[in-house]
């Protein structure tokens, strides 16, 4: 198995919390630097022609893409532990909420979308950072109202860990990255505390990763 990975990547982060709790560890991993745009070079861009980490090939491949895709065949090629609840309705929920983070407020905040602000609009650093925040706020937000609910216990869906406690752990690091104060989100904060303890979750955090500054 190779995972295509880079020390920052929050996507990436969801992957490698996944491979963890599965006791999974790939044989190779390979760098793409973000920061110096080797994802749209034509090496990794065959790999992933979305220019998006991260990407995994299991055996002879294909190359698989995006974060939760990725988590889902590893949970339904490796089921123990399972990541998504057993009846319908909690599947849904669980679904919803990891997508709040990794489709609806992660992608406008990654690498391409600041770019873009940057160089197609001029927006200057601060209010790149205003806009990353904003949306960080949102998605805090609907999660914090969502986690009010009675199906939320030690984690974000009763007491076993989730594809929506993997997601949460990596909306709570970009927070920090963006220095988002998550203290006002109290299930959120509790949530990812919890989380932080658990080896699988400490682990695969970003600044664990080789290449990671000291904090
Ligand atoms: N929805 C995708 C997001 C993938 C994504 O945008 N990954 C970021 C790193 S976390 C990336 O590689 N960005 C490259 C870029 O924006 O140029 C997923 O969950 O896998």
């Amino acid at each position: 198995m190779k995972l295509f990975s880079f020390w920052r990547s929050l996507a990436t982060y969801r992957v490698r919390i996944a491979l963890n709790l599965k006791s999974i560890t790939p044989d190779e991993v390979v760098d793409v630097n973000l920061m110096k745009g080797a994802q749209r070079e034509v090496a990794y861009r065959a790999v992933n022609p979305m220019m998006a980490l991260p990407a995994l090939v299991d055996g002879d491949g294909p190359a698989l893409f995006e974060s939760l895709a990725i988590i889902e065949y590893l949970d339904e090629t490796h089921p123990n532990p399972p990541l998504l609840p057993r009846d319908p309705k909690g599947r849904a929920r669980v679904r919803g909420l990891a997508q709040i983070v990794a489709c609806d407020s992660h992608p406008l905040i990654v690498p391409r979308v600041r770019e873009y602000l940057e160089h197609e609009f001029k927006l200057d650093e601060p209010t790149r950072i205003k806009w990353c925040q904003h949306w960080h706020l949102m998605a805090l937000s609907a999660l914090e109202t969502n986690l009010a609910d009675k199906a939320t216990g030690r984690y974000c869906h009763g007491d076993t860990i989730t594809l929506a406690d993997i997601c949460l752990a990596s909306q709570a690091a970009g927070a920090k990255f963006f220095a988002v104060d998550t203290a006002p989100f109290a299930n959120f904060s509790r949530i990812a505390n919890a989380l932080s303890q658990i080896d699988a979750f400490a682990r695969a955090h970003p600044l664990k990763q080789p290449g990671a500054p000291a904090s």
